[in-house]
């Protein structure tokens, strides 16, 4: 539904003389650097045009397996207002995959594309999600990490080039705010519990940090996708710029809860002001992209098990949908 302007972007490239691509891509180039939006019907680079799918949709699918680990947890949460809480955060989340799959389809490709790939298997998405979540102090660390990492990651998004993207992320961020607060509260209690619940606070510490601080992608020497992305205004820090913001906001945030960060090396660099960290486990990292975390194999099953179930849902709406068709032309 929100291709139908591509059709007139589709001619001015067919039409377009070999040597003149060079001064579309100069325009193209120009009006980024001047911190213009890109809009789906502007002329743009099939390479922009594919980094954004790319990275659009797996974000998409990241918001959509990110509900498994923590829906895990809504029928065992603590309390009516816990559980309240969890189920809403867990509904924003399928909601942010719908405005992403939305701002993805203004590029060309269609919803049901993105999501053959993913339950195929071949589609990307956050590595984290990859983790289990054992107790409820993983639902606290999750709201605290993950979307504390998610929201350093994203508020940039708000002023990326490509108008769709940056404004489903104004509202998206609104919420992810939300849900970091909901998972450092969790944290609060429990580290102000009895000694059973601040240990399982520090177990999920102990389980969820590294695996946060790789959300943020290789490192800058290893990233393949950073430089050009950072010249089309698509990222506006590197992947260790973030990460080393994450980790300055977030260390003092462990001390006031009076949790030990998993990480010897840790320590605060007096001259420059920034936390030193450890060597990260890049091995680790690797296996999880390549399918082999601890719970790769469980989410896809979990997700075409989903596909699957709604498939009689998606019918009935297709069905309806044909019928109010017919029923608007035989009025008219
Ligand atoms: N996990 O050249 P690089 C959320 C891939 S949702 C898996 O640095 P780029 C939340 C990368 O895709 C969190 N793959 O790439 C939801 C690339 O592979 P391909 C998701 C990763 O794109 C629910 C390759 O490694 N957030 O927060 O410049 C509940 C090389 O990397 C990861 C977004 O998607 C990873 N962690 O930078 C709670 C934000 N990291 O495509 C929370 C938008 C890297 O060449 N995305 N890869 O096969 C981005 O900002 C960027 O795409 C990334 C990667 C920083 C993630």
């Amino acid at each position: 539904m929100y291709t139908q302007g591509l059709d007139s972007l589709g001619k001015e490239c067919v039409h377009t003389a070999a040597s003149d691509t060079a001064a579309l891509e100069a325009r193209f180039q120009s009006k980024v650097d001047a911190d213009e939006k890109i809009e789906p019907k502007d002329w743009m680079p099939e390479a922009y045009r594919h980094t954004l799918i790319r990275q659009i949709s797996q974000h998409a699918h990241s918001e959509i397996v990110g509900m498994l680990p923590e829906g895990n947890w809504i029928a065992r949460a603590p309390t009516l207002r816990r559980k309240a809480v969890l189920i809403a955060k867990v509904q924003d989340e399928g909601g942010h995959g719908m405005y992403l799959y939305s701002a993805a389809e203004t590029l060309g490709i269609e919803r049901e594309q993105m999501l053959e790939q993913l339950l195929a298997g071949t589609a990307k998405y956050s590595s984290i999600f990859n983790y289990p979540t054992l107790t409820w102090a993983d639902i606290g660390a999750i709201g605290w990490l993950v979307d504390g990492a998610a929201i350093m990651n994203q508020i940039p998004i708000c002023r990326c080039s490509y108008g769709p993207y940056a404004r489903a992320m104004v509202r998206i961020c609104k919420e992810e705010s939300f849900h970091q607060r909901q998972g450092f509260e969790i944290m609060l209690a429990l580290a102000r519990g009895t000694p059973e619940q601040q240990a399982m606070a520090q177990d999920a510490l102990n389980r969820w940090w590294w695996p946060s601080i790789m959300m943020f992608g290789p490192s800058d020497t290893e990233s393949k996708h950073t430089a050009q992305s950072m010249r089309w205004k698509i990222k506006r820090f590197t992947n260790d710029e973030l990460r080393q913001k994450f980790i300055d906001i977030t260390a003092p945030q462990a001390e006031f809860l009076g949790l030990k960060i998993p990480d010897p090396q840790l320590h605060r660099d007096e001259g420059s002001e920034h936390y030193r960290f450890g060597t990260i486990d890049w091995s680790e990292f690797q296996a999880v992209l390549q399918g082999n975390g601890p719970c790769n194999r469980e989410r896809l099953e979990a997700r075409r098990h989903a596909h699957a179930e709604g498939g009689w849902v998606r019918e009935a709406a297709a069905a309806h949908a044909e019928k109010q068709r017919a029923r608007a032309a035989q009025a008219a």
